[in-house]
Order: structure tokens, then C-alpha cells, then sequence
């Protein structure tokens, strides 16, 4: 069988991690780009980096920068990579707001970049592009589908809308094997911390322990579709092993409001939450999308992906990830 070679932009990330580890599981060899920090440490892989049956044996790390396009041609013809997973890049919709040159440059003109380096090489890859439910917007239908009109209303959601209609051209235009995955939100103990998910998980732990005495949000009314990380790259890889690109929407179909995340954590620790949330305007966005859920059924019916769990058993998972970190 021919070898199986992965290169991921944004391995250090949450999905990046777990489609790491994914891979490796299956045989693939890793390569990942990474970024110059003052910080050596990369927590989500640290456990693989420390691993030398894994470690440049058949996980290979360099380093890289989304705005660097020619270390990235380097990397690529360096690791003649059979597929490619583009993660990388600014993922917070809230910061988006604050930072919204650099993170349209990540999200929408690297994805150019590596478009353009994919569609020059003369050995085929295939190309999964990390789109985002954040394309929707203010969606004109519910739940959304492959075909929804894109409507952003973040300059994140504008960066993934560009970069996923780039993808669709490259596809069109020069048959590049390139897949949108339009995953709606997923998360895990290993989301970033300043995700309203983990927050609320992190906080309900720390409470509990006595470290921590309130929880400052933004609004509580924000409703979202939230799955599990570990699905949601599953169905990425998925994806890249169909006969035919396409774009697929990855989504649970069931909303919740953050004030349910946070009902349904802080009853995990067994504590009251209204005694403890507080709300701080700084936290509420300049827009809000209207009504994100999604409509699955294509991924369901061609690739035979589901989700799998509760959202009770998702708050429960994280909640108790972090009680345990505390306890060490
Ligand atoms: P994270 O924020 O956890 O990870 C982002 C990754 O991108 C990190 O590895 C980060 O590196 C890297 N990165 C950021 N900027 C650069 C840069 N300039 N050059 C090189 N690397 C960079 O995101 P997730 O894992 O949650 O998401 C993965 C992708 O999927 C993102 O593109 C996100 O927008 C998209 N997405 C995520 C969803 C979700 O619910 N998680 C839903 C839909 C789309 P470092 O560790 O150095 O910061
Ligand atoms: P989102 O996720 O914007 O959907 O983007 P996030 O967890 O940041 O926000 C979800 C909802 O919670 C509300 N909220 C807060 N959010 C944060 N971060 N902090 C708070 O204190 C807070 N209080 C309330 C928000 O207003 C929002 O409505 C995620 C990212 O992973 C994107 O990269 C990805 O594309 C989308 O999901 C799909």
C-alpha cells in the first residue's frame, strides 16, 4: 500500500492534536507545521512529542508560519504530503473583531497561499480546508446546509467565506481534490481556554476547589450547535478518503444556550451557578449570528459519519477533565 503521508497546519491546536493522533493510530506518517515560540512547550502534543517510539519516527514537526509562503512551498515539497489538513490560523470569532487584519490574513489569504502551492505541485494532494459555520452568519434558512448562502458577520466568518469559495474555485477551476468541512462548533478538554466552553468548565472546577470565586461572561442567551472535538476530526479525515471532494456540513442539529453549559456544569461540582455568573458587556460581540444549527445528512448519508454522546455527557467530559487537572 502506498505510504500515507499527512501534513497539518495548526497541529499544536485542539483539532490538530486529535487528528493527529487519529492519523498516527492509522498508520499515517505526521508532519506539522509549527510556529516560532518564546515557549517550547506545545501542550496538546506534548504527550507525542515526548514519545520516541512517535517523535521523528513518524511525527516530524517543523517550523513554519502561515504568512511565510515560501518555507511553506519548502515544507511541502520537502514532505510530499498525500493529503493536507489546513487548520491553522486565528479561531477566535470574539478577537476577530479586535484583530480583524491579521486574522482575515490567516484565514483567508493563507488559505490562498497554500491553494496556490497545492495547485503547482505536479504530485497530487488532497486538500482539506478547516471552513467554519461562521460562513452563515446571519443564515437566511435553519437548519443550514451545503447549499445555505453565505452570509458572515464576524471578519472571521468573512475570511473563512472567502477562503471556502477559493476552495470550491481551486476545485472547479484546476480539479484540485480540495474539501470543505463546514463544522459547526466542537469542543473538548483541550479547547483553548478563552472559549466560552472551557471557561465555564474551567470555572465550575475551580469554584469548586475554592480557587476561583465568579465566572464573567458575555450573553448567556447565545445559542450554539456543539459536538465533540474527537468526532469532528474524524469526519475531516473522512472526507479526504471519498472518491470525490466536495463540502460537507458537520454538525450535531441541536442547539444549546450557554446558560445550559453553564447550568449543566456547575451542577456537575454540585454548586448553585446564579450565585457565582456575572456579566460583563465587554463580552458580548458587535454582531451575533442569528441562528447557527446544522444539517448533517449529506456527511450522515455519503460517509456514514455521526456524532456521537449528549451535550449533558460533552459538559460532564470537560467539567471533570478540569476537576482532575486541578487534583493533579
Ligand atoms: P485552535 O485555535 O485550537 O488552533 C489554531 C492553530 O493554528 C494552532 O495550532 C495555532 O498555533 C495555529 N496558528 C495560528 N496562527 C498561525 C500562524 N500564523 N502560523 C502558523 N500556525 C498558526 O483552533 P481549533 O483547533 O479549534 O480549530 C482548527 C481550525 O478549524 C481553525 O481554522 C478554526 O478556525 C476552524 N474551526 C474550528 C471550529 C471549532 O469549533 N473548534 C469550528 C469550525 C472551524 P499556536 O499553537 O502556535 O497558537
Ligand atoms: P464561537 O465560540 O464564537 O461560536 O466560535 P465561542 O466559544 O467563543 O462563543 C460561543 C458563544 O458564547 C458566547 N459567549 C462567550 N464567548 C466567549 N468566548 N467568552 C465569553 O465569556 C462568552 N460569553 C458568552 C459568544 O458570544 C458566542 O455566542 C467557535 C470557534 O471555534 C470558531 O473558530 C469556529 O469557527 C466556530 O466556533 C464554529
Amino acid at each position: 500500500m502506498a505510504e500515507k503521508i499527512a501534513l497539518i497546519t495548526g497541529i499544536t491546536g485542539q483539532d490538530g492534536s486529535y487528528l493527529t493522533e487519529l492519523l498516527l493510530e492509522s498508520g499515517y506518517t505526521v508532519h506539522g507545521v509549527v510556529r516560532r515560540t518564546s515557549n517550547l512547550l506545545r501542550s496538546r502534543i506534548e504527550h507525542l512529542r515526548r514519545d520516541k517510539k512517535v517523535y521523528d519516527k513518524s511525527l516530524f514537526l517543523h517550523y513554519g508560519d502561515l504568512a511565510d509562503a515560501t518555507t511553506l512551498r519548502r515544507i511541502f515539497r520537502e514532505v510530499r504530503p498525500t493529503e493536507l489538513y489546513h487548520l491553522a490560523g486565528q479561531s477566535h470569532v470574539g478577537l476577530s473583531f479586535e484583530i480583524p487584519e491579521s486574522t482575515c490574513d490567516e484565514a483567508g489569504m493563507a488559505t490562498l497561499r497554500l491553494l496556490e502551492i497545492a495547485r503547482d505541485e505536479a504530485q497530487p494532494v488532497r486538500f482539506y480546508h478547516a471552513a467554519s459555520s461562521e460562513i452563515f452568519g446571519n443564515a437566511t434558512e435553519t437548519p443550514q446546509t451545503e447549499t445555505t448562502p453565505m452570509w458572515p458577520a464576524s471578519p472571521y466568518g468573512c475570511a473563512k467565506a472567502f477562503a471556502t469559495q477559493l476552495a470550491r474555485i481551486y476545485r472547479q477551476s484546476y480539479g484540485l481534490f480540495v474539501c470543505n468541512g463546514i463544522l459547526y462548533n466542537h469542543e473538548s478538554p483541550r479547547r483553548g481556554e478563552n472559549f466560552v466552553t472551557r471557561k465555564i468548565a474551567r470555572a465550575a472546577a475551580r469554584i469548586s476547589c475554592g480557587l476561583d470565586s465568579d465566572l464573567v461572561l458575555g450573553n448567556l442567551e447565545s445559542r450554539r450547535d456543539w459536538g465533540r472535538a474527537q468526532d469532528y476530526v474524524r469526519a475531516m479525515w473522512l472526507m479526504l478518503q471519498h472518491e470525490v471532494p466536495d463540502d460537507y456540513v458537520v454538525a450535531t442539529g441541536e442547539t444549546h444556550s450557554v446558560r445550559e453549559f453553564v447550568e449543566a456544569a456547575f451542577a456537575v461540582v454540585n454548586l448553585p451557578w446564579e450565585n457565582y455568573v456575572k456579566h460583563d458587556p465587554s463580552f458580548d460581540r458587535p454582531t451575533e449570528p442569528a441562528h447557527l444549527v446544522g444539517c448533517a445528512d449529506k456527511i450522515r448519508k455519503t460517509l456514514g459519519w455521526k456524532p456521537t454522546g449528549t451535550f449533558a455527557q460533552l459538559v460532564h467530559k470537560m467539567v471533570e477533565a478540569e476537576v482532575e487537572l486541578l487534583r493533579g
